[in-house]
């Protein structure tokens, strides 16, 4: 025997006798159970993505495969400063894609030519991967790795030749050289085609060709504390199921061996323990693009996400890309603060903590599982009930009465995710009245109430459960309010601004964030030609609430569409309306794409871009992921000015800009034609909408 299960065992003897005679045994885990690894993971709770790559260059979010490495020159990086700003920010980790789908590799590989030493930056000598795995070291922050599976770029890719590649890729980065890699991401994402060394072609890949099995082992030998993420339903850690951040609710940390089931709910009482990541960006799209500047989500919408997804027992990844000079850009640095200063205000006091208990059970009438567990702030104490009392209650008095919008609560996960509801009722006016309907706990779940509740007196009742509950932590919080946000809306060219609020709202049209000193919205903006709108709402004290900024294309007023391929509502995308989508006839003899909509503007544009919103109702038929723009000054002379791809829609159904550099006179007719969907035979269109020069 060491001398460490000696100590613990005299521990346990002296703990029995000080609780007594009565000291019970702890239950029996229940079902699937997380290892030690997974529980370390899941606390960590939020950590930083970083896309960086060509695609910052060339302004795509999937790189064919051909770009030209000399692109790469991110000046000003420096690791140090991203990593101090990512922990400022209450971030435990982050994680670099050292490879995307384009095949170009951060760091000085063996396994391919394609590669950071033939990059400008640092004439070649560079290892970025390197210099972020160093400087989260010496800031404490965990590294972890995305080697995108799919390769644009690699000849042999879909062929044996290149899984000797990428598994030496994987290798090369686990091998200690880079530290502890604390999480592998295993991206799933794969539009079929790709540059290929030149080949330009498509390639299917049979569900089992890149063997993860064999991965996993590879990686349990090298790394073993190494949380692996997707791999096709055998990893650790499994996508949230959108990369809006969200995820579902109730929630599983569990799934199936043979069905994995939906990846944003899991499977109740499944048999494997793979919890979920929520993962977005903090703008649009993974890639620092100029385009997209005006996209950072809000404090106020970041604090939104947390609580669909690191209050629903998840993890959160969130991407803030580097921009060209490889610098985190000055908006989505303050965002970045403004979520923690929220988050921050959100958990400065649990009314909770330090209340009182009085359960309808409580384990042998052992302190060790009393329901004080509850508000002791110790995620590994826990109130749990003698073995049949499954749906047991617990009467909480709190040390103050208290005005609370949230309720969390936790389960000991160790022993297994097993609540399938519970219901809180609050003490007020002389009844209890109740004030959550929950479904799961698990790891952790935050629920809002209808309404800012004030009391000392609550219950929790746990109503199904198919063993005794163990519960760890019942806390009561209050959300930071904020003034509203605005809506920004366009009717004809006309754009009006709405905050349902008594305070003031100021606005821009430029682009920049609006300030006390910027005009007052009084009356509708006038914007035949479009232009970017943000509006703040201030209140006499001087506080303001979150932006709200909305990119409109030339007014639609006078458009009318000439031609479209047969189908439903053509004029629907170009109804300024987001929900409404025109897409042509699936399975009724139409030939498949390509597919084209006509429209007249009316009159003359000098235009800089085109944008492309995929259908937003979460179906993903029709969505156009290739794409041809033609214009024309008199609808007989044609010419093409834009042809390419839509790169991760389906994960992704976010407004496609497409810049447009190469015309020099004005038009007054377009024609968008969908050259394949993503999905069926037929092509659809949420809105289509121009951007004047
Ligand atoms: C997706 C990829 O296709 C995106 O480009 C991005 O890397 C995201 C995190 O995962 O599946």
């Amino acid at each position: 025997m060491t001398s460490l299960p000696r100590l613990s065992l005299i521990c346990a003897t002296i703990s029995l006798f000080l609780s007594g005679l009565d000291a019970a045994e702890p239950p029996q885990p229940y079902g699937a159970v997380p290892t030690p690894q997974q529980v370390d993971w899941q606390r960590m709770e939020y950590y930083g993505f970083i896309h960086l790559g060509l695609n910052t260059y060339t302004g795509n979010e999937w790189g064919y495969g051909n770009e030209n490495p000399k692109l790469f020159n991110p000046v000003d990086f420096n690791a140090d400063q991203i990593v101090k700003l990512f922990k400022q920010a209450g971030m435990k980790g982050i994680i670099l894609t050292a490879k995307h789908h384009d095949g170009f590799c951060l760091w000085p590989t063996a396994t391919t030519k394609h590669n950071i030493t033939k990059a400008t930056w640092k004439n070649g000598k560079g290892d970025l991967v390197k210099e972020l795995a160093d400087a989260c070291k010496a800031n404490g922050l965990k590294f972890g790795t995305y080697i995108s599976p799919w390769d644009r770029n690699h000849k042999e890719y879909g062929k044996e030749g290149y899984l000797k590649d990428y598994y030496g890729q994987i290798r090369e980065l686990l091998s200690g050289k880079y530290g502890n890699i604390f999480e592998i991401w295993f991206d799933g994402a794969n539009g079929g085609d790709g540059w290929y060394g030149g080949a330009k072609t498509t390639r299917k890949i049979p569900q089992d060709y890149y063997n993860f099995p064999a991965i996993i082992n590879m990686i349990r030998g090298l790394q073993p504390n190494c949380i692996i993420w997707g791999a096709g339903h055998v990893g650790d850690a499994r996508w949230g199921g959108s990369e809006r951040g969200h995820v579902g609710y109730p929630h599983w940390a569990t799934e199936d061996t043979d069905k994995p089931g939906n990846a944003a709910h899991g499977v109740p009482h499944g048999n494997r323990w793979v919890p979920a990541e929520g993962d977005t960006s903090i703008r649009s799209g993974w890639f620092w693009h100029e385009r997209y500047n005006n996209s950072v989500k809000t404090p106020e919408h970041l604090l939104d996400v947390w609580i669909n997804s690191v209050g629903r027992g998840a993890n959160l990844i969130l991407n803030v890309p580097p921009d060209k000079q490889g610098l985190i850009y000055p908006s989505d640095a303050q965002a970045l603060l403004g979520f923690k200063k929220l988050r921050d205000k959100l958990y400065s006091k649990d009314f909770a903590l330090g209340a009182k208990g009085k359960a309808t059970n409580t384990r042998g009438n052992d302190k060790r599982f009393s329901p004080a567990s509850l508000f002791d702030n110790d995620i590994e104490t826990y109130w749990t009930t003698d073995d049949g009392n499954n749906t047991p209650s617990v009467e909480i008095t709190l040390p103050h009465k208290a005005t609370f919008d949230i309720v969390r609560l936790r389960e000991q996960i160790r022993l297994g995710q097993r609540v399938e509801s519970f219901r809180v009722d609050a003490w007020e006016n002389g009844t209890w009245k109740q004030i959550i309907d929950g479904k799961t706990i698990g790891n952790q779940v935050m629920l809002p109430t209808a309404a800012p509740v004030t009391t000392d007196k609550l219950r929790l009742t746990i109503t199904s459960s198919p063993a005794v509950p163990c519960i760890s932590e019942f806390s009561l919080l209050l959300r930071p309010v904020s003034l509203p946000q605005p809506s920004i809306t366009r009717q004809g060219d006309t754009v009006t601004i709405d905050a349902k609020t008594t305070g003031i709202i100021r606005f821009t049209t430029d682009g920049s964030q609006p300030t006390s000193q910027s005009p007052i919205f009084k009356e509708p903006i006038s914007l035949p030609n479009g232009g970017i709108v943000s509006a703040r709402v201030f209140d006499t004290e001087g506080n303001s609430g979150p932006d709200a900024t909305t990119r409109f294309g030339i007014s639609k007023k006078d458009w009318k569409v000439i031609s479209a391929t047969a189908g439903a509502s053509p004029e629907m995308a170009i109804d300024d309306k987001p929900s409404t989508f025109w897409h042509t006839h699936e399975n009724t003899g139409e030939k498949n794409p390509p597919q084209s909509i006509t429209v007249d503007m009316g009159k003359a544009h000098a235009i800089s871009a085109f944008s492309y919103l995929p259908r937003q109702d979460n179906c993903t038929h029709g969505m156009t992921d290739r794409y041809i723009f033609e214009v024309s000054p008199d609808n007989k002379h044609w010419k093409k000015v834009a042809e390419g791809e839509f790169s991760n829609l389906r994960a992704n159904p976010i407004e496609q800009i497409v810049p447009i550099s190469n015309l020099k006179t004005k038009v007054r007719y377009f024609r968008f034609t969908g050259t394949r969907a993503l999905d069926k035979n037929h092509i659809s269109a949420a809105e289509i909408s121009l951007f004047a020069k």
